[in-house]
């Protein structure tokens, strides 16, 4: 997703048709969605990255918890980021997701930003985030 947009909406889609109206999820400025399961209780989560609107200031990514039936949660914060692109897996193969964001800001001539990595957990991803040291990432992409 790469709109500027405020609160994004989730369709829920069975069957190839809306069975309901869009869920709006309140999140300013998202750069990115990324989805999967980060507390394992088999109903998929969302994870949206975001950056500040003017100048790409760091502000919190955020988590909404999927029940499985279209409805999601508050957003819970997850850091601080001038967030891009995001992804989820498992990266050291301990059952939990991790979530990757990679950071890019143009507009400060701030080409070197690391990329973020938040190691999951039974209660999903937490704080502080691992860095990974990046050269003005656009994307990011995961893989065995
Ligand atoms: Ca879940
Ligand atoms: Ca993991």
């Amino acid at each position: 997703m790469r709109t500027r947009a405020r609160s994004p909406w989730v369709v829920i889609v069975e069957g190839g048709w809306s069975t309901g109206p869009p869920v709006e999820l309140a999140v300013d400025f998202p750069t990115d969605v990324c989805a999967g399961d980060l507390d394992g209780d088999g109903h998929e989560d969302l994870v949206f990255s975001a950056r500040g609107e003017e100048d790409h200031a760091p502000v919190p990514q955020s988590i909404f918890y999927g029940d499985g039936g279209g409805d999601f949660s508050d957003p819970v914060p997850l850091g601080d980021a001038s967030g891009g692109d995001c992804a989820v897996s498992d990266l050291d193969a301990d059952g939990h997701l991790d979530v990757v964001i990679v950071q890019h800001d143009q507009t400060q001539e701030r080409w070197e930003i690391d990329a973020l990595v938040f190691w999951g957990s039974a209660n999903g991803p937490q704080e502080p985030p691992s860095t990974m040291t990046t050269h003005g990432a656009h994307f990011v992409a995961v893989g065995d």
